[in-house]
Protein backbone atom coordinates (compact mmCIF):
# COMPACT_ATOMS: atom_id res chain seq x y z
CA UNK A 1 0.00 0.00 0.00
CA UNK A 2 1.00 3.17 -0.56
CA UNK A 3 2.66 5.01 2.44
CA UNK A 4 0.69 8.06 1.66
CA UNK A 5 -2.76 6.58 1.98
CA UNK A 6 -5.62 5.97 4.61
CA UNK A 7 -5.72 2.41 5.83
CA UNK A 8 -9.55 2.31 3.95
CA UNK A 9 -11.54 4.55 2.47
CA UNK A 10 -13.71 5.53 5.58
CA UNK A 11 -16.79 7.38 6.89
CA UNK A 12 -15.26 8.41 10.34
CA UNK A 13 -12.70 10.19 11.10
CA UNK A 14 -10.45 10.07 14.72
CA UNK A 15 -7.83 11.94 12.55
CA UNK A 16 -4.91 13.21 14.73
CA UNK A 17 -1.70 14.84 13.42
CA UNK A 18 -0.27 11.62 13.24
CA UNK A 19 -2.19 10.91 10.42
CA UNK A 20 -0.90 13.70 8.14
CA UNK A 21 2.02 12.74 5.82
CA UNK A 22 3.93 16.12 5.57
CA UNK A 23 5.67 17.34 2.04
CA UNK A 24 9.24 16.55 1.30
CA UNK A 25 11.77 19.43 1.50
CA UNK A 26 11.93 18.64 -2.77
CA UNK A 27 7.96 18.87 -2.70
CA UNK A 28 8.03 22.16 -1.30
CA UNK A 29 10.68 23.17 -3.13
CA UNK A 30 8.89 22.49 -6.20
CA UNK A 31 5.39 24.24 -5.06
CA UNK A 32 7.23 27.20 -4.17
CA UNK A 33 9.33 27.19 -7.82
CA UNK A 34 6.18 26.33 -10.12
CA UNK A 35 3.38 26.80 -7.60
CA UNK A 36 1.75 23.58 -8.38
CA UNK A 37 2.75 19.85 -7.85
CA UNK A 38 1.84 16.35 -9.19
CA UNK A 39 1.73 13.63 -6.37
CA UNK A 40 0.93 10.01 -8.71
CA UNK A 41 -1.23 7.47 -7.22
CA UNK A 42 -1.59 8.85 -3.63
CA UNK A 43 -5.13 6.68 -3.36
CA UNK A 44 -5.16 2.60 -3.72
CA UNK A 45 -7.54 0.89 -6.37
CA UNK A 46 -10.01 0.29 -3.77
CA UNK A 47 -10.42 3.85 -3.03
CA UNK A 48 -9.86 5.41 -6.34
CA UNK A 49 -13.00 2.88 -7.21
CA UNK A 50 -15.60 4.03 -4.15
CA UNK A 51 -15.00 7.63 -4.39
CA UNK A 52 -15.37 7.22 -8.78
CA UNK A 53 -18.33 5.38 -7.83
CA UNK A 54 -19.76 7.65 -5.50
CA UNK A 55 -19.72 10.31 -7.94
CA UNK A 56 -21.57 8.16 -10.85
CA UNK A 57 -24.33 7.99 -8.53
CA UNK A 58 -24.54 11.38 -7.23
CA UNK A 59 -24.12 12.93 -11.07
CA UNK A 60 -26.67 10.12 -12.34
CA UNK A 61 -29.22 9.56 -9.83
CA UNK A 62 -28.49 11.48 -6.33
CA UNK A 63 -32.08 10.37 -5.22
CA UNK A 64 -30.86 7.28 -4.68
CA UNK A 65 -28.15 8.23 -1.91
CA UNK A 66 -28.92 9.17 1.60
CA UNK A 67 -29.80 13.07 1.53
CA UNK A 68 -26.39 13.36 3.51
CA UNK A 69 -24.67 11.85 0.76
CA UNK A 70 -25.85 14.20 -2.01
CA UNK A 71 -21.70 15.99 -2.23
CA UNK A 72 -18.90 14.75 -4.15
CA UNK A 73 -17.08 14.94 -0.69
CA UNK A 74 -19.88 12.79 1.36
CA UNK A 75 -20.60 9.39 2.43
CA UNK A 76 -18.22 6.83 0.77
CA UNK A 77 -15.72 9.99 -0.02
CA UNK A 78 -15.59 11.90 2.95
CA UNK A 79 -12.63 10.61 3.94
CA UNK A 80 -10.67 12.75 0.46
CA UNK A 81 -11.23 15.92 2.95
CA UNK A 82 -8.86 15.62 5.05
CA UNK A 83 -6.55 12.46 3.56
CA UNK A 84 -3.09 12.44 5.40
CA UNK A 85 -1.29 13.82 2.09
CA UNK A 86 -3.63 16.47 1.80
CA UNK A 87 -3.62 17.76 5.13
CA UNK A 88 0.62 17.29 4.78
CA UNK A 89 -0.01 19.64 2.12
CA UNK A 90 -2.21 22.15 3.72
CA UNK A 91 -0.82 22.45 6.88
CA UNK A 92 2.87 23.56 4.95
CA UNK A 93 1.24 25.88 2.90
CA UNK A 94 -2.24 27.15 4.66
CA UNK A 95 -1.33 27.13 8.42
CA UNK A 96 0.22 24.38 10.35
CA UNK A 97 -3.19 24.32 12.71
CA UNK A 98 -5.70 22.29 11.05
CA UNK A 99 -8.59 24.64 12.69
CA UNK A 100 -7.58 27.39 10.51
CA UNK A 101 -7.61 25.71 7.20
CA UNK A 102 -11.56 26.07 5.62
CA UNK A 103 -12.64 23.98 2.32
CA UNK A 104 -14.51 26.77 0.38
CA UNK A 105 -15.64 25.31 -2.49
CA UNK A 106 -15.72 21.79 -4.33
CA UNK A 107 -17.01 20.47 -7.98
CA UNK A 108 -16.61 17.90 -10.08
CA UNK A 109 -14.88 18.10 -13.50
CA UNK A 110 -16.33 15.59 -16.30
CA UNK A 111 -14.37 15.70 -19.82
CA UNK A 112 -14.40 13.63 -22.90
CA UNK A 113 -13.86 13.75 -26.52
CA UNK A 114 -17.45 14.28 -27.32
CA UNK A 115 -17.71 17.40 -25.14
CA UNK A 116 -16.21 20.29 -27.60
CA UNK A 117 -16.88 23.23 -25.91
CA UNK A 118 -14.07 25.60 -25.03
CA UNK A 119 -12.27 24.65 -22.48
CA UNK A 120 -9.23 27.03 -22.88
CA UNK A 121 -10.35 29.98 -20.43
CA UNK A 122 -6.85 30.87 -18.73
CA UNK A 123 -7.28 33.21 -15.62
CA UNK A 124 -5.62 34.55 -12.54
CA UNK A 125 -1.36 34.84 -12.53
CA UNK A 126 0.95 37.47 -11.18
CA UNK A 127 1.62 38.79 -7.99
CA UNK A 128 -1.98 38.84 -6.05
CA UNK A 129 -2.39 41.32 -3.62
CA UNK A 130 -6.24 39.86 -2.90
CA UNK A 131 -6.42 37.89 0.60
CA UNK A 132 -7.96 35.27 -0.49
CA UNK A 133 -5.54 34.63 -3.75
CA UNK A 134 -2.40 35.65 -2.44
CA UNK A 135 1.13 33.90 -2.29
CA UNK A 136 4.08 34.40 -0.41
CA UNK A 137 6.81 32.85 0.90
CA UNK A 138 8.28 34.70 4.06
CA UNK A 139 10.75 33.54 6.95
CA UNK A 140 11.00 30.11 5.47
CA UNK A 141 7.53 29.10 4.67
CA UNK A 142 4.87 29.42 1.99
CA UNK A 143 1.97 31.22 3.04
CA UNK A 144 -0.71 30.21 0.15
CA UNK A 145 -4.32 31.43 0.35
CA UNK A 146 -6.57 29.48 -2.19
CA UNK A 147 -5.08 26.04 -2.83
CA UNK A 148 -6.69 23.80 -5.39
CA UNK A 149 -6.57 20.11 -4.55
CA UNK A 150 -7.14 18.17 -7.90
CA UNK A 151 -8.14 14.33 -7.31
CA UNK A 152 -7.71 12.66 -10.29
CA UNK A 153 -10.06 9.66 -10.49
CA UNK A 154 -8.83 8.28 -14.17
CA UNK A 155 -5.94 8.15 -15.98
CA UNK A 156 -4.88 11.82 -17.33
CA UNK A 157 -2.40 11.08 -20.52
CA UNK A 158 -0.01 13.82 -21.00
CA UNK A 159 -1.16 16.98 -22.94
CA UNK A 160 -4.64 15.04 -23.44
CA UNK A 161 -6.98 17.16 -21.32
CA UNK A 162 -5.26 17.70 -18.05
CA UNK A 163 -5.49 21.23 -16.43
CA UNK A 164 -2.55 23.50 -17.98
CA UNK A 165 -0.59 25.64 -15.84
CA UNK A 166 1.97 28.47 -15.82
CA UNK A 167 4.43 27.68 -14.06
CA UNK A 168 5.90 30.63 -11.58
CA UNK A 169 3.20 32.73 -12.47
CA UNK A 170 2.18 33.18 -9.28
CA UNK A 171 4.78 35.29 -8.42
CA UNK A 172 5.19 37.03 -11.64
CA UNK A 173 5.98 40.66 -11.89
CA UNK A 174 5.30 42.47 -15.08
CA UNK A 175 1.93 41.27 -15.26
CA UNK A 176 -0.89 40.63 -13.56
CA UNK A 177 -4.47 39.08 -14.21
CA UNK A 178 -6.22 41.02 -11.39
CA UNK A 179 -4.43 44.68 -13.28
CA UNK A 180 -5.88 42.87 -16.92
CA UNK A 181 -2.18 43.38 -18.57
CA UNK A 182 -1.60 39.58 -18.88
CA UNK A 183 0.15 39.67 -22.30
CA UNK A 184 -2.24 37.95 -24.80
CA UNK A 185 0.41 35.84 -26.64
CA UNK A 186 1.62 34.09 -23.21
CA UNK A 187 -2.09 32.20 -23.49
CA UNK A 188 -2.08 30.97 -26.69
CA UNK A 189 -1.23 26.93 -25.95
CA UNK A 190 1.66 26.71 -28.18
CA UNK A 191 3.36 29.66 -26.39
CA UNK A 192 5.91 27.88 -24.70
CA UNK A 193 5.32 28.86 -21.19
CA UNK A 194 2.48 25.93 -19.98
CA UNK A 195 3.09 23.21 -18.41
CA UNK A 196 0.80 20.03 -17.75
CA UNK A 197 1.00 16.59 -16.48
CA UNK A 198 0.24 12.95 -17.11
CA UNK A 199 -0.69 10.94 -14.37
CA UNK A 200 -2.30 7.93 -13.04
CA UNK A 201 -5.98 7.43 -11.51
CA UNK A 202 -5.87 8.20 -7.63
CA UNK A 203 -3.23 11.45 -8.25
CA UNK A 204 -3.20 14.31 -6.69
CA UNK A 205 -2.60 17.94 -8.62
CA UNK A 206 -1.97 20.44 -5.64
CA UNK A 207 -1.62 24.39 -7.20
CA UNK A 208 -1.82 28.03 -6.06
CA UNK A 209 -5.08 29.09 -7.36
CA UNK A 210 -2.76 32.34 -8.02
CA UNK A 211 -0.92 30.36 -10.89
CA UNK A 212 -2.80 31.50 -14.27
CA UNK A 213 -3.95 28.18 -15.41
CA UNK A 214 -6.87 26.63 -17.50
CA UNK A 215 -8.75 23.46 -18.32
CA UNK A 216 -8.16 22.42 -21.84
CA UNK A 217 -9.65 19.98 -24.51
CA UNK A 218 -9.79 16.52 -23.46
CA UNK A 219 -8.61 14.55 -26.61
CA UNK A 220 -8.04 10.89 -25.04
CA UNK A 221 -10.10 8.70 -26.26
CA UNK A 222 -9.38 5.96 -24.27
CA UNK A 223 -11.37 7.31 -20.94
CA UNK A 224 -12.65 10.47 -20.02
CA UNK A 225 -11.40 13.09 -17.38
CA UNK A 226 -13.27 12.55 -13.70
CA UNK A 227 -11.68 15.02 -11.21
CA UNK A 228 -12.84 16.16 -7.88
CA UNK A 229 -11.67 19.93 -7.39
CA UNK A 230 -11.25 21.42 -4.03
CA UNK A 231 -10.29 24.65 -2.84
CA UNK A 232 -8.97 25.18 0.64
CA UNK A 233 -8.56 28.71 2.33
CA UNK A 234 -6.89 30.52 5.45
CA UNK A 235 -10.37 30.41 7.99
CA UNK A 236 -9.91 34.20 7.92
CA UNK A 237 -11.08 34.75 4.11
CA UNK A 238 -13.21 33.68 1.33
CA UNK A 239 -13.38 33.77 -2.43
CA UNK A 240 -16.40 31.67 -3.16
CA UNK A 241 -19.90 31.41 -2.40
CA UNK A 242 -20.75 28.27 -0.58
CA UNK A 243 -21.86 25.89 -3.25
CA UNK A 244 -25.47 24.51 -2.82
CA UNK A 245 -24.14 20.49 -1.94
CA UNK A 246 -22.11 22.21 1.01
CA UNK A 247 -25.67 22.81 2.81
CA UNK A 248 -26.14 21.85 6.61
CA UNK A 249 -27.83 18.74 6.13
CA UNK A 250 -24.07 17.36 4.24
CA UNK A 251 -22.29 18.82 6.34
CA UNK A 252 -24.10 17.81 9.48
CA UNK A 253 -23.52 14.13 8.18
CA UNK A 254 -20.14 14.18 8.39
CA UNK A 255 -17.66 13.57 11.36
CA UNK A 256 -17.42 16.08 13.80
CA UNK A 257 -13.79 16.46 12.69
CA UNK A 258 -14.56 17.22 9.46
CA UNK A 259 -17.13 19.67 10.21
CA UNK A 260 -14.67 21.90 11.09
CA UNK A 261 -13.65 22.78 7.66
CA UNK A 262 -16.83 24.16 6.50
CA UNK A 263 -17.44 26.60 9.64
CA UNK A 264 -18.06 30.33 8.95
CA UNK A 265 -15.34 32.61 8.49
CA UNK A 266 -13.84 33.67 11.82
CA UNK A 267 -10.52 33.13 14.14
CA UNK A 268 -11.36 34.22 17.03
CA UNK A 269 -13.94 32.82 19.54
CA UNK A 270 -16.41 34.87 21.56
CA UNK A 271 -15.50 32.42 24.11
CA UNK A 272 -12.32 33.77 25.48
CA UNK A 273 -12.19 30.78 27.91
CA UNK A 274 -11.09 28.31 24.24
CA UNK A 275 -9.82 31.80 22.79
CA UNK A 276 -6.27 30.36 20.83
CA UNK A 277 -3.63 32.69 19.77
O1 LIG B 1 -10.68 21.97 -15.02
C1 LIG B 1 -9.51 22.30 -15.00
O2 LIG B 1 -8.65 21.57 -15.45
C2 LIG B 1 -9.10 23.64 -14.43
C3 LIG B 1 -10.04 24.13 -13.40
C4 LIG B 1 -9.93 25.58 -13.13
O3 LIG B 1 -9.82 26.35 -14.01
C5 LIG B 1 -9.97 26.08 -11.76
O4 LIG B 1 -9.82 25.31 -10.82
O5 LIG B 1 -10.11 27.31 -11.57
Amino acid sequence: MNAATTPQAQNESNQTDSQVHPMSEYEKFLFDLKGFLVIPGVLTEKEVRIVREHIKTYTENPESLPEHHRAPMAGPAEFIIDHPRVMGILQEMIDPRRERIRLESIFISSRSVENTSNQWRPHVGGTNLDPSLTYRFHNGRIYSGMTRIVWELNEVKKGQGGTCLVPGSHKANLASAQEGNWPEEADDPDSGVWETYGCPPGSLVVFSEGVRHTGSQWTNPDNPRCAILMAYNHVAVRHHEPKPCMNPVVIGGMSEERQGFFKDVWVLSNDRRNRKK
